[in-house]
C-alpha cells in the first residue's frame, strides 16, 4: 500500500487530502473522504465562524476518523475561525491565500497540525521555523487563487527548502500526477477539482457536468489586475471579468463584479453569472465516482506505477 510519513503524522490511511475548496468542500465531502482513508478538509472561505462550527460538528457525527480545516485567511471571519480550530479540536489546519504566523502558537498549543499553503520558497522556510507540522505546495495549475510557479518547479524547491513533510497540489487529479508528485520529493498529494466529481459533492448538477466534459483548453486565469488571480473554468462570466479587467472600470467596481460568484456557480448552477472554480486538471475528470472510489483508485494505481519504475531504467 501506498504510505509515507504523513499517514503516521495525522493518522490516516492514504497520503491523500482533498482540497479546501470554498463553499463546496462541506461536512458531507470532507466525511466521506476521511472515511475513505484520506485527510477530509472542510473549507472556510467567506463563511461566517458559527456556521464553519456546525459542518465540523456534523462532519464528526458522520466519521471519527481524522478531518482538517481550511482556513482562507483574506476571509474577515479568519480570526474566529482560528479560534474555533482550537476550541473544535480539528486534527489538522490547512492555510491559504495568505501568511498565517499569528495564529501559529495558539494552534500548536491546541495541539493542531498546522499545514500551510506556500507558494514560496521564501514562506517554505518561514512557515518551518514557526513550527508548522507540514507545508503544501501548490502549483499554478490548481484552481482558485494561485502563485506564480507550477507545481513541477515548486514541489523540488519547496522540498530543498525544508525538512517538514511537503504535500505537491495543483494540476494532479490522477494516479499518474501522485506518482509524479513522490519522484519530485512530495509525501502525499491533495487533490480539489478530481473530488468535484465525488457523489458526495453537492455542488450544483451544472457544475459537475461542466468539469466532465472539461477539455484541455478550459480553464483561463482573471483578477491579476487585483493582485488576486483566480484559476476557473472559461465560462461567460470569467471571458467578461477578463475583458472588464482591461477596460477603464474602477478597482471597486471590479471587485464587486467577483462578489458572490463562486456561489452563483455552486447553488444555483448559473451558467452565465456564476464563477466555476476549476484546475486546469479539470480534463482529467472523467466520471463521477465516490469519495472511496476515487481515494482507493488513485492509491492503489498510483503503488503500481512506482513499483515499475525501475523497469524503465535498463
Ligand atoms: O487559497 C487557495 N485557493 C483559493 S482561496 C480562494 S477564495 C479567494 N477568492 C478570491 C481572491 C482570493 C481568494 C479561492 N481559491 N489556495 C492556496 C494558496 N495560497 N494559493 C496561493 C496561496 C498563497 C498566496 C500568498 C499563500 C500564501 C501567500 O502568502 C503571501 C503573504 O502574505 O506573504
Amino acid at each position: 500500500m501506498i504510505k509515507s510519513e504523513i499517514c503516521s503524522l495525522l493518522g490516516i490511511k492514504y497520503p491523500i487530502f482533498q482540497g479546501g475548496m470554498a463553499w463546496i468542500a462541506d461536512a458531507k465531502l470532507s466525511s466521506a473522504v476521511s472515511e475513505a482513508g484520506g485527510l477530509g478538509i472542510i473549507a472556510s472561505g467567506n463563511a461566517p465562524a458559527e456556521y464553519i462550527r456546525g459542518e465540523i460538528r456534523k462532519a464528526r457525527s458522520l466519521t471519527d476518523k481524522p478531518i482538517g480545516l481550511n482556513i482562507m485567511l483574506m476571509s474577515p471571519y479568519a480570526d474566529e475561525i482560528a479560534q474555533l480550530a482550537c476550541e473544535e479540536k480539528v486534527e489538522a489546519v490547512t492555510t491559504g491565500a495568505g501568511n498565517p504566523s499569528k495564529y501559529m502558537e495558539s494552534w500548536k498549543r491546541a495541539n493542531i497540525k498546522v499545514i500551510p499553503v506556500v507558494p514560496s520558497v521564501a514562506m517554505a522556510k518561514l512557515m518551518t521555523k514557526l513550527g508548522a507540522s507540514a507545508l503544501i505546495a501548490e502549483g499554478g495549475e490548481s484552481g482558485g487563487h494561485i502563485g506564480e510557479l507550477t507545481t513541477m518547479v515548486l514541489v523540488p524547491q519547496i522540498k530543498d527548502a525544508t525538512t517538514l513533510p511537503v504535500i505537491a497540489a495543483g494540476g494532479i487529479a490522477d494516479a499518474r500526477a501522485m506518482a509524479a508528485s513522490f519522484m519530485l520529493g512530495a509525501c502525499a498529494v491533495q487533490m480539489g477539482t478530481r473530488f468535484l466529481s465525488a457523489k458526495e459533492c453537492s455542488i450544483h448538477p451544472n457544475y459537475k457536468e461542466k468539469i466532465l466534459k472539461a477539455t484541455d483548453l478550459c480553464t483561463m486565469v482573471t483578477g491579476k489586475r487585483l493582485g488576486h488571480p483566480v484559476r476557473s473554468l472559461r465560462t461567460p462570466f470569467a471571458r467578461n471579468y477578463l475583458k472588464q479587467e482591461y477596460s477603464q472600470m474602477s478597482d471597486e467596481d471590479l471587485e464587486s463584479l467577483g462578489n458572490g460568484a463562486l456561489r452563483l456557480a455552486v447553488q444555483n448552477g448559473d451558467n452565465e453569472n456564476g464563477c466555476f472554480i476549476a484546475g486546469q486538471s479539470a480534463a482529467l475528470v472523467k466520471k463521477e465516482q465516490t469519495a472511496r472510489e476515487i481515494v482507493e483508485e488513485v492509491a492503489r494505481e498510483a503503488e503500481i506505477i512506482l513499483k515499475r519504475a525501475d523497469e524503465w531504467v535498463k
